[in-house]
């Protein structure tokens, strides 16, 4: 248990550096790792869809942590697929605006985070592939916790998207 939180903020660090500013994020000043960890598959990802824009596209999803503790998804990845964030959108004014949520969109214990167009998403940019309705994409969505989470996701029709 203590390993794999170990591992999560060795990833979280290397992230901190490759982008732009020196800022570390740096876990919660919680004292207790020790007692009880989210078990290795406390993360699950269901309904997993995708509708794509061209060069991008959202995946949407439901994601469910059954563990004990809060972790955060913060970004993943996936083949043909230049990049991976996790935005949400913000009122600007009169328009809404897609941004990057600030560490990672968190999940709390034994919570339900739905995924969905206008709200929260996963942002797949720089996609080289000509994902075509119906088919089935392999995304590997990472959490704070040292956890990755395979996910399949059905490319929809653009119709649906808000
Ligand atoms: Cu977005």
């Amino acid at each position: 248990m203590r390993k794999i939180a170990l591992v999560g903020i060795a990833v979280l660090a290397l992230a901190g550096c490759s982008s732009s500013s020196g800022d570390t994020v740096t876990e919660s000043t919680s004292p207790s790792p020790v007692m009880t960890a989210s078990p290795a598959g406390a993360i699950e990802v269901a309904d997993a869809y995708i509708m794509t824009n061209g060069d991008v596209a959202g995946m949407f999803a439901e994601v469910s942590n059954d563990g004990e503790q809060a972790v955060r998804l913060t970004g993943g990845s996936a083949a043909n697929v230049g990049m991976v964030q996790i935005h949400e959108y913000i009122k600007e004014g009169t328009k809404e605006v897609m941004k990057e949520v600030p560490g990672g969109l968190e999940v709390p214990a034994g919570g339900t985070v739905e995924l969905m167009p206008g709200s929260y998403h996963v942002m797949l940019m720089n996609v080289t592939a000509d994902w075509q309705p119906g088919d089935e994409v392999m995304v590997t969505l990472d959490f704070d916790n040292g956890e990755q989470v395979q996910v399949e996701a059905e490319v929809q029709q653009r119709e649906g998207m808000q």
